[in-house]
């Protein structure tokens, strides 16, 4: 049985993959930094006879995620599937007017966050020559958008992450994938805005966005594509969304 790890599986398009791996036949290894939430994923997976390992830890906090890992029972260590989805937007506001904080905790978690999950994973993935690393990037990482500067530079260093890893691991099985989204109905803009849920709302207005489900089933449909078919990059959209900027709403 094969084995999925996933980070910020607590919420939107975490949380989908969680469920369409586990639908896939996949055990699940869920992290996050809300035990109570881990904890009633875990029995609601295991009620429906879905194997469920819990971490709890902040992508950022290197150490904790190291120590994780190494509590890894010795049944769980061989991960397939690392999703690296765990991140966030904070503030959409003029480059030369952003919040330090905000910067700061955008970059540690979009990028050191997910390097701190690949060189931990990786490695054995290497050794085994066996694995898939699903990097959640963003349509904001093909183009920067109005305000949103610094997100978009975390999302523009998820793909140069994702292409230099896939140029250092071509010469094993292992494949790499940047999975880039649109608009996707998430918490995502709740957090974007500080929590001013109405702010939230109206990016969804006027235009039917993704769900996590719908970014998930492509995550799966990559991690289920034959060993030769490496699916290096895909972008998803809402129907009326064209770009980052260019979205037509009724
Ligand atoms: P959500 O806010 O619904 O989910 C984000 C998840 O990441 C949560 O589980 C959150 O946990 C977790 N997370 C955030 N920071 C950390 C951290 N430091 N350590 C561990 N976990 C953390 O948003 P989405 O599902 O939409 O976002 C998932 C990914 O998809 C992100 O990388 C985002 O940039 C990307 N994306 C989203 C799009 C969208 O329109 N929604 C479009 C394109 C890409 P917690 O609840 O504890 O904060
Ligand atoms: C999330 C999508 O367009 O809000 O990465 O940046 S967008």
């Amino acid at each position: 049985m094969k084995t999925v790890l996933i980070t910020g599986a607590t919420s939107g398009i975490g949380l989908g993959c969680a469920r369409r791996f586990a639908r896939g036949g996949y055990r699940l290894i869920l992290t996050g930094r809300k035990p109570i939430i881990l904890q009633s994923l875990k029995e609601e997976f295991e009620q429906q006879g879905v194997a469920v390992l819990t971490l709890c830890f902040d992508v950022r906090d290197r150490d904790a995620v190291r120590q994780s890992l190494e509590s890894l029972p010795d049944e769980w260590r061989d991960i397939d599937v690392l999703i690296n989805n765990a991140g966030l937007a904070l503030g959409l506001e003029k480059e030369y007017e952003g919040s330090f904080a905000d910067w700061d905790t955008m970059i540690d978690t979009n990028i050191r966050g997910l390097l701190n999950m690949t060189r931990l994973v990786v490695p054995r993935m290497v050794e085994r020559n066996h694995g898939h690393v699903i990097n959640i990037g963003s349509v904001a990482g093909d183009a920067a958008y109005a305000n949103g500067n610094v997100y978009c530079a975390t999302k523009a260093a998820v793909k140069a992450l994702s292409d230099g890893l896939r140029i250092d691991v071509a010469h094993t099985a292992v494949r790499v994938t940047n999975l880039k989204p649109g608009l996707v109905e998430t918490n995502f803009s709740v957090t974007r805005f500080h929590g001013d849920r109405e702010r939230a709302d109206s990016v969804y207005k006027g235009i039917s966005p993704l769900t996590g489900d719908d970014i998930a089933d492509v995550a799966f449909y990559a991690a289920e594509a034959p060993e030769h078919v490496q699916i290096a990059e895909v972008l998803v959209l809402a129907t009326h969304q064209a770009s980052g900027s260019v979205i037509v709403r009724e």
